[in-house]
């Protein structure tokens, strides 16, 4: 071989070594998101529950990962949630305070800066902000809260349906634009978001008869007479007692729901997914004939066992994905987060639903399995919020974080290391009032042990009322300490807290 082609050849060599150092070694993440899935009804968060819990998979993905047991919403509802989820930003800055309100899909959002640091964005299942999508190089999403089955999903190709369940579809999708479809000389950023468990938490057929000679662990605060507190917790409307109807929520009567006032579109597809997989439960409940208490018991049950079969198809999915991940040699790089768009009551308080700053609603699952940086089996149990997760992406990407971005990212607490200035205390508003399920609007600020809520509004007595919890000696928030007079300083102190955050924030008075 002569000088001149020898020369060529190195060059050559060097070029595609120097090529493939630069290949790109940021982490992948993979985000999986649900619709009201408790923290109760995952085994690796304990609790009651924690024998029945049907998610092998997320508590496999914890004993490899760090649970996170204190991760907070910023507003304990759906599209607020997921709001702040894309912004980083509290809702009064995101704009989407309630469910009903537009959302502004030209502002700042993560998954904009991703792509323009080289990540490849993709985003299939629920996300509950109409209109198209922005900053995502795949998007297909049902709209509004979509159905249990047989979907429709919107994308930038206009709508689309298929057929089979929706938690089962959503992770068909996902695997598919993983499989074949994503740029794979770029890290990804794929977000598989499920409709479930959300209400009418209508299990896959398959599932039906999971936990039939089960009995649920009841809460100790099923018949709770909320005899410390305001307005607010007497006269809401999410009690499994008065709230939760027979025909629907239990499914015992889906004619006589088709048949109510002006059904909406949502709830004609769901009764066009009618079929016989309730019929037994119809004839059980005929001979039961359960009143009183007892039908508060018979309800909680039903309601428990349909949410956990839902959960359990949720779970199987991520199985799915994580084997997805396992067998593609893609899992060693590749960060799997796992959380909620807020908690959920599961018979706390006689509740089902969220949006009260009270602990099961406030509270939101949080699991980040990062090998190689994430100590297996880790528990972290500083003050984390919804508004943290979008800046920790773009600290995962090495991206520059927008400076109107209200959180902060959690990768120093995912590497063991909290830093000393982290937060104290967490700011709480929910909005959607005069609303579903009818809680008055508030806001309140929640330090490591004391909880000071604000009611206020037209339709409470004088405008406002406060409650004061000590999670320490009153996990239940049963012992509202508010009136107390050995109180007096702490809530004092905790105003204040309140008023500094509002103006970290910016919040203008409510
Ligand atoms: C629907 C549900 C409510 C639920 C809201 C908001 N009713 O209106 O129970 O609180 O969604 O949920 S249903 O009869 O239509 O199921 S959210 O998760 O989207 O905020
Ligand atoms: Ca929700």
């Amino acid at each position: 071989m002569n000088t001149p082609k020898i020369v060529v050849l190195l060059s050559f060599a060097a070029a595609l070594v120097s090529s493939l150092s630069a290949v790109d070694a940021r982490p992948n993440i993979l985000w999986i998101f649900t619709d009201d899935h408790s923290y109760q009804t995952i085994g690796a968060y304990g609790g009651r529950l924690k024998d029945i819990t049907p998610t092998p998979n997320l508590d496999r993905l914890a004993a490899e990962g760090m649970r996170f047991d204190r991760c907070y919403v910023e507003n304990s509802i759906c599209a607020p949630s997921r709001a702040a989820l894309l912004t980083g930003k509290l809702s009064h800055k995101h704009g989407k305070i309630d469910n009903k309100v537009p959302f502004n899909h030209d502002q700042q959002q993560f998954q904009k800066v991703l792509q323009t640091v080289g990540y490849q964005t993709a985003m299939v299942g629920k996300i509950h902000l109409n209109g198209k999508m922005q900053g995502f190089d795949y998007w297909e999403v049902l709209k509004g809260q979509g159905q249990y089955e047989n979907p429709t999903f919107f994308s930038d190709e206009g709508a689309k349906s298929y057929e089979g369940y929706t938690t089962d579809i959503i992770t068909d999708q996902a695997l598919k634009w993983l499989d074949g479809k994503r740029d794979t000389s770029k890290p990804f950023m794929l977000m598989v978001h499920h409709k479930a468990p959300h209400r009418a938490w209508i299990p896959k057929r398959e599932h039906i008869d999971m936990f039939e000679d089960v009995t649920i662990p009841e809460p100790d605060t099923l018949f709770d007479d909320y005899s410390t507190r305001g307005v607010a917790a007497h006269e809401q409307d999410l009690s499994i007692d008065k709230s939760m109807n027979l025909h629907r929520d239990l499914k015992l009567n889906w004619e006589l729901f088709a048949t109510g006032k002006n059904p909406s579109e949502h709830h004609r597809r769901i009764q066009k997914s009618l079929d016989d997989r309730f019929d037994k439960r119809r004839e059980e409940f005929k001979r039961l004939n359960p009143q009183g208490k007892d039908l508060v018991r018979h309800k909680y049950q039903t309601y428990l066992k349909d949410y956990l079969r839902c959960i359990h198809s949720v779970d199987e999915n991520i199985g799915r994905l994580l084997d997805y991940l396992e067998e593609s040699g893609l899992a060693e790089n590749t960060i799997v987060m796992y959380a909620s768009d807020q908690g959920f009551y599961m018979g706390e308080h006689g509740w089902f639903d969220k949006r009260f700053m009270y602990e099961e609603s406030f509270r939101t699952p949080f699991i980040v399995k990062w090998p190689g940086t994430v100590k297996a089996g880790s528990v972290n149990k500083d003050l984390v919020q919804n508004i943290d997760f979008a800046e920790t992406f773009l600290d995962i990407a090495g991206a520059e974080i927008p400076a109107d971005m209200q959180g902060r990212s959690v990768v120093p607490l995912l590497k063991g290391k909290t830093p000393k200035d982290w937060r104290e205390s967490l700011y709480y508003h929910y909005y959607e009032y005069p609303g579903a399920h009818s809680v008055r609007r508030h806001e309140g600020v929640a330090g490591k042990r004391f909880k000071l809520i604000r009611f206020y509004g037209p339709d409470v007595p004088n405008g406002e009322e406060w409650e004061l919890y000590d999670l320490k000696n009153d996990p239940s928030e049963l012992n509202n300490l508010y009136e107390n007079p050995e109180y007096t300083k702490r809530i004092k102190k905790m105003k204040a807290e309140l008023d500094r955050l509002k103006v970290q924030y910016d919040v203008k008075d409510a």
